[in-house]
């Protein structure tokens, strides 16, 4: 490979396909260390754009029952996968086991599955960014598809947006409130949707539903979501699942959408690094600042208001690069 011998060692490592080089350097992003940075720097070139999935949703829905699923399915079919749970409460076995939460199956004699957790502290922002640099590696690695399990709570839900490529939502039958919610919020992110636990009564009410739901949502020349029925006990589904991802992978290339939507992501994620980087920069350059601490008397004598004290002071950027 040409150029290889300039790559940081760590970066070698993961294109050689060593997985604890893929797994530390995966840490270093997670914990925000500068040492990541040179890392992800080198590999970006080497990232194809590989399907990154992101399976969301409720929490007990079968998210994880459904990767597992899917695993044995890209599996079967010779593709190699990696797994990010941004859940922290979605354990891989050997973990701690919560409830009757499924947790997703470690496969350690498979080199062509990896796992990885993403503790979801600090702002969910933090977890999109990790998740999605973290997804970058794994592709730099040679995976052929990442799958990504969130929590179902709203804000990392909506995150899934600027980090997959193709977005699944997950539900159960017996929709009822939930189908409303749907119109409010999970519709904007699903390309598809999957209804899980099919082999319980109310299935097909609920897929009809949701295909009515669809229905109603189409527009010419966008993307119609997908309704599929699965179930990881009776398995049904599964085949149908992947083609739904498939084929919206298919029109993402088609369309001309991919690029675009990439377009978007890479803005929202710059736009996003820029105002962490003077965010930080600001707190280190007030901190002990005179100019400020005058202006701070001020306010507190109430002789000058908050936004008038925010636009006087001065505050010169030097450029450093
Ligand atoms: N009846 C039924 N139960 C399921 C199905 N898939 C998962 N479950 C059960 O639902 C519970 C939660 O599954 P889990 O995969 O942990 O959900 P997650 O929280 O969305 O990741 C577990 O008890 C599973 O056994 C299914 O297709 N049918
Ligand atoms: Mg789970």
């Amino acid at each position: 490979m040409s150029g290889s011998s300039r790559l940081p060692p760590a970066a070698r490592a993961i294109l050689r396909g060593d997985r604890r080089a893929l797994a530390r350097s995966i840490t270093q992003i997670e914990n925000g260390e500068p040492s990541a940075e040179p890392i992800l720097a080198s590999l970006y070139p080497r990232t194809r754009g590989i399907p990154v999935v992101g399976i969301a949703g409720p929490l007990g829905v079968g998210k994880s029952s459904l990767i597992n699923a899917l695993i044995a399915r890209l599996r079967s079919h010779g593709k190699t996968v990696a797994v990010v749970a941004v859940d922290p409460s979605s354990p891989f076995s050997g973990g701690s086991v919560l409830g009757d939460r499924i947790r997703i199956e470690r496969r350690p004699d498979d080199e062509g599955v990896f796992f990885r957790s993403m503790a979801s502290r600090g702002a969910s922002g933090g977890v999109a960014s990790a998740t999605l640099e973290a997804a970058r590696l794994l592709d730099a690695a040679g995976f052929d598809v990442v799958l990504v399990e969130t929590v179902g709570s709203g804000q990392v839900d909506v995150a899934i947006r600027e980090i997959a490529t193709t977005s699944v939502v997950v539900l159960v039958p017996h929709l009822g409130d939930e189908v409303q919610t749907l119109k409010a919020g999970l519709f904007e992110i699903a390309d598809v949707f999957c209804v899980n636990k099919s082999d319980l009564p109310g299935a097909d009410t609920a897929k009809r539903d949701l295909d009515d739901l669809v229905a109603q949502g189409t527009h010419e020349g966008r993307w119609t979501p997908v309704v599929v029925a699965t179930s990881t006990i009776a398995p049904t589904g599964i085949d149908a699942l992947w083609e739904a991802i498939e084929s919206h992978e298919r029109f993402l290339d088609s369309s001309g959408a991919r690029t675009a939507s990439e377009r978007h992501r890479l803005t929202v994620e710059i736009v996003g690094l820029v105002r962490e980087r003077v965010g930080r920069e600001l707190a280190e350059r007030l901190e002990g600042d005179r100019e400020l601490r005058t202006l701070l008397d001020q306010v507190v004598a109430r002789s000058l208001d908050p936004r008038t004290a925010a636009r006087k002071l001065h505050l010169g950027f030097p450029r450093d690069e």
